[in-house]
């Protein structure tokens, strides 16, 4: 079922050999244009004209109503509810301690740098619709955001008709646990660029303010629109469709890995499922139980495609470090090691969005209930960017405090510099305390 890719014997730089989608975001941003620009000029009456283009919904109000917000916790089935309360107090318990405490360098005497960690004032949390709603989404964006201490929150989710024009009712009803009450009912590139530069709405109270920072993964249309926003706000790495890597030896459950590489293919027919193993056998045992087991998946249909389209594969390798070679260079989104001695490999991986480790932490766990965040970088953005956490929300910001005889001390250094760069004005601003000389 998976495409196959043999790098035995091979001692190319293994970029380039792997298996990845390629989406052409610039060529999404061509198309999404009219529609960002018209928001950003016309707001409400191009929110609407785009949401009943792409969504067949006729939007009477941007802002989702309270009464809505909270019918939908009340309405939540209660193994959902309880799911919920879990999943967002083991979010809490791991963002809790990416909190930042601001540190102040005491650089000379009477001269200090502190580092303060300032949370950004306003966010968009974007939450997708599409093949499968995410409740869980609206938990992985909103905690991180609540847990840097950022006073001003919103999400925004595409209507759904099914839902009388209202985003999916559990995407509300986690919403109402988390505490969140402005709700926009918006969707795709329009969503974006609403979140960005603000809308007015259809009256009294319904209007979106502009927000600081994006967040959230979304189609290829939301991708582009965020790119298009990037600089009049900031956004999170960019989000393209779901990934998981696993490295495995012939210790690993061919069981296990083919239910694996099945669950995130489940996401979205371009998604990517890519085994690495130096056990030719293991391979052959993966494919066998993938057959077996993509026939009763639910999902049979877009399972089989992500599977056996040219973003997935096995690929065989010699030994584990090449296959560590080959992981590193694909930088996975998610990325299972299966081996012996798994948390020494694990300990050596450079570039993965988030790496689980052993027989017992697969990525549907991170997905919902390990605690770890799981909106990731994809499509090799591993190799530079994290996962969404409270760092995504918070800004260093420098605080420098000098005496005067501190900046005496180094007013000659600062000279000889400002006038190294030819900027004689920068050594001027110092030499402009010290009439007498610095010295
Ligand atoms: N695997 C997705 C997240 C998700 N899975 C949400 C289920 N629900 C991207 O990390
Ligand atoms: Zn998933």
């Amino acid at each position: 079922m998976l495409n196959r890719i043999d790098l035995r014997g091979s001692s190319r730089d293994p970029r380039g050999l792997l298996p990845r989608a390629q989406l052409d975001v610039s060529a999404a941003v061509e198309q999404i244009r009219p529609v960002v620009e018209a928001v950003h000029q016309h707001g409400f009456s191009a929110i609407r004209e785009a949401t009943q283009r792409f969504d067949g919904v006729e939007l009477d109000r941007l802002r989702v109503p309270a009464a809505a917000i909270t019918a939908a916790a009340e309405t939540l089935e209660p193994d959902v509810r309880a799911a919920l309360e879990v999943v967002i107090q083991r979010a809490r318990k791991v963002h809790a301690d990416q909190r930042r405490t601001d540190v102040t360098t005491q650089v000379v005497d009477g001269g200090t740098v502190t580092e303060r960690w300032i949370p950004v004032r306003r966010v968009g949390l974007y939450v997708p619709g599409g093949l499968a709603v995410y409740p869980s989404t609206v938990v992985m964006n909103v905690v991180p955001a609540q847990e840097a201490g950022v006073e001003s929150l919103v999400v925004a989710s595409p209507p759904q008709k099914e839902n009388g024009g209202l985003p999916d009712a559990r995407v509300l009803a986690a919403c109402a646990l988390l505490g969140v009450t402005e709700v926009y009912a918006v969707g795709g590139a329009q969503a974006i660029a609403m979140l960005g530069y603000g809308s007015d709405g259809a009256g009294e109270g319904d209007r979106c303010e502009p927000v600081d920072v994006i967040t959230g993964p979304g189609n290829i249309w939301v991708t582009a629109a965020k790119r298009m926003l990037r600089g009049a706000v900031g956004i999170d790495a960019e989000a393209g469709p779901t990934e998981i890597a696993i490295l495995a030896d012939d210790s690993a459950d061919p069981r296990h890995l083919a239910a694996d590489l099945i669950s995130q293919a489940e996401h979205d027919p371009l998604a990517a499922s890519v085994l690495v193993t130096d056990s030719e056998a293991l391979a052959a045992a993966v494919d066998t139980e993938l057959v077996r087991q993509v026939a009763s998946t639910k999902h049979a249909a877009r399972v089989q495609t992500a599977l056996a389209g040219d973003q997935s594969g096995v690929v065989l390798v010699d030994d584990l470090e090449q296959g560590l070679r080959v992981v590193d260079a694909y930088a996975a989104e998610h990325l299972e090691i299966q081996t012996r001695d798994a948390r020494e490999w694990a300990l050596r991986v450079r570039n993965a969005g988030a790496i689980f480790v052993g027989a017992w932490s697969p990525v549907s766990l991170g997905d919902y209930a390990a605690g770890s965040n799981h909106v990731l970088p994809t499509g090799g953005c591993a190799r530079h960017s994290s996962g969404l956490s409270v760092q995504s929300f918070l800004r260093g910001v420098h605080v420098v405090e000098y005496t005067e005889a501190a900046l005496r001390d180094v007013a000659g250094h600062v000279v000889a510099l400002a006038n190294a760069e030819d900027l004689p004005a920068h050594g001027d601003a110092v030499r402009a305390r010290f009439p007498g000389g610095e010295r």
